[in-house]
């Protein structure tokens, strides 16, 4: 372990320094406000866009210090993990949608598959000892039967999950060969009311909060879903263990897409109501995807606190809200 982490951790000198790719996303918004909270100096990489990407993280910005780059830009990374000397790296920067992977493999195997490995690659180059977290997915499990875990065989069914398949085997041969203390977090789906519009959770409750009609693919595909405030905590402790492990974050229950439209109608009073799109329905589907988490609760001490009620109530809160404010409903 380096002197940083034993002798200063936290202090106010020498606060430990995160690097998060992808902090504009669901998870770096979430894991930003967790590392602040524990006095961390959070710097963040953001892609350029035509429009502005930072409404996440808008309400604690001055708190963070933001680099522009990109996952497929060799140089930027380089430099920014040369600027930023982090203590720990958490690489969540991703094509993160499976149905867009479809459309756009190449770019998903670029951002995701080789954008890892430009980033495991800078820290080589400048050997940086820094800790790494590895964003990995249930979607490599593809049809594998539940409950799936470390141990379970991968068998991805989409370019996404292909090229995160790449980005975890990369991950687990630069801790072997390079002695990297560099984890991989398999996390099941995990969401909260900031999650992307165009996932099935913020879709459906947005759409029944604004009184919508819901359009969906697949109602029969079996979700774990989860928060993801719990999730993060979980990316955290990853790091802060004696030796780097792989560890799978789950809650260990599933629910069909259907019980979530059935949910979110209940929660406010309204009959069921959905229409079939076929424009959803993905080339290939993942079936059912439940966790098995005992290795992080007993390893970690890792427990997700939210139920799937929780976690339904509170995005369909959020979007009865903005619904409101839009002058929506009443
Ligand atoms: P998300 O909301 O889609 O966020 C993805 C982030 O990556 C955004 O900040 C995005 O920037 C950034 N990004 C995309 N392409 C990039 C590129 N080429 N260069 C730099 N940044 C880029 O995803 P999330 O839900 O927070 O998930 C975080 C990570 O966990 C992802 O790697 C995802 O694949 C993985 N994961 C997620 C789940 C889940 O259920 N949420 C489960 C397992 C694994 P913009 O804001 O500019 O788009
Ligand atoms: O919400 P989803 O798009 O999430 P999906 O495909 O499970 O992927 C998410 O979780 C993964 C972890 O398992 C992450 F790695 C990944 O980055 C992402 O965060 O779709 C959930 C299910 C699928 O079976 C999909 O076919 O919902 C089904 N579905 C049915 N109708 C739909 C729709 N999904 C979306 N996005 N939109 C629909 O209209």
């Amino acid at each position: 372990m380096d002197a940083r982490r034993d002798g200063q951790r936290g202090s106010l000198e020498a606060p430990i320094r995160a690097l998060i790719t992808g902090i504009t996303g669901q998870d770096g918004a979430y894991l930003s406000e967790l590392l602040l909270s524990k006095g961390y100096e959070v710097h963040g990489i953001v892609r350029r866009s035509s429009s502005f990407n930072t409404g996440r993280i808008d309400g604690f910005r001055h708190r963070l210090q933001l680099h522009y780059g990109d996952m497929t830009d060799a140089s930027s990374i380089l430099h920014i993990v040369e600027k930023a000397e982090p203590d720990e790296i958490y690489n969540l920067a991703a094509q993160s949608h499976v149905a867009v992977s479809f459309e756009t493999p190449e770019y998903t195997a670029n951002a995701d598959a080789l954008g890892t490995l430009r980033l495991l690659e800078a820290m080589r180059t400048l050997k940086s000892k820094a800790r790494f977290y590895q964003a990995s997915t249930s979607e490599l499990f593809g049809n594998q039967p539940p409950p799936q875990n470390e141990r379970t065989p991968f068998s991805p069914r989409s370019p996404y999950g292909a090229a995160k398949l790449y980005a975890y085997w990369v991950v687990c041969n630069y801790r072997e060969a390079y002695g990297i203390y560099a984890c991989n977090g398999i996390l099941f789906n995990h969401e909260s009311p900031i999650r992307g519009e165009n996932f099935v959770t913020r879709k459906v409750c947005r759409a029944v909060a604004r009184n919508e009609p819901v359009r969906l693919g697949n109602l029969n595909a079996v979700r774990d879903w989860g928060h993801a405030r719990d999730y993060v905590e979980g990316m955290w402790l990853m790091l802060q263990q004696e030796n780097p492990e792989d560890y799978v974050l789950a809650t260990g229950e599933g629910h069909s897409v259907r019980q979530l439209v059935e949910e979110a109608f209940a929660y406010v009073g309204r009959t069921v109501s959905a229409e079939f799109d076929q424009r959803q329905v993905r080339p290939l589907e993942v079936d059912c995807l439940i966790g098995d988490a005992t290795k992080a609760r007993e390893k970690l001490g890792w427990r997700p606190k939210y139920t799937f009620k929780q976690l339904v109530a509170e995005i369909m809160e959020s979007e009865l809200d903005s619904a409101r404010k839009a002058g929506l409903i009443r």
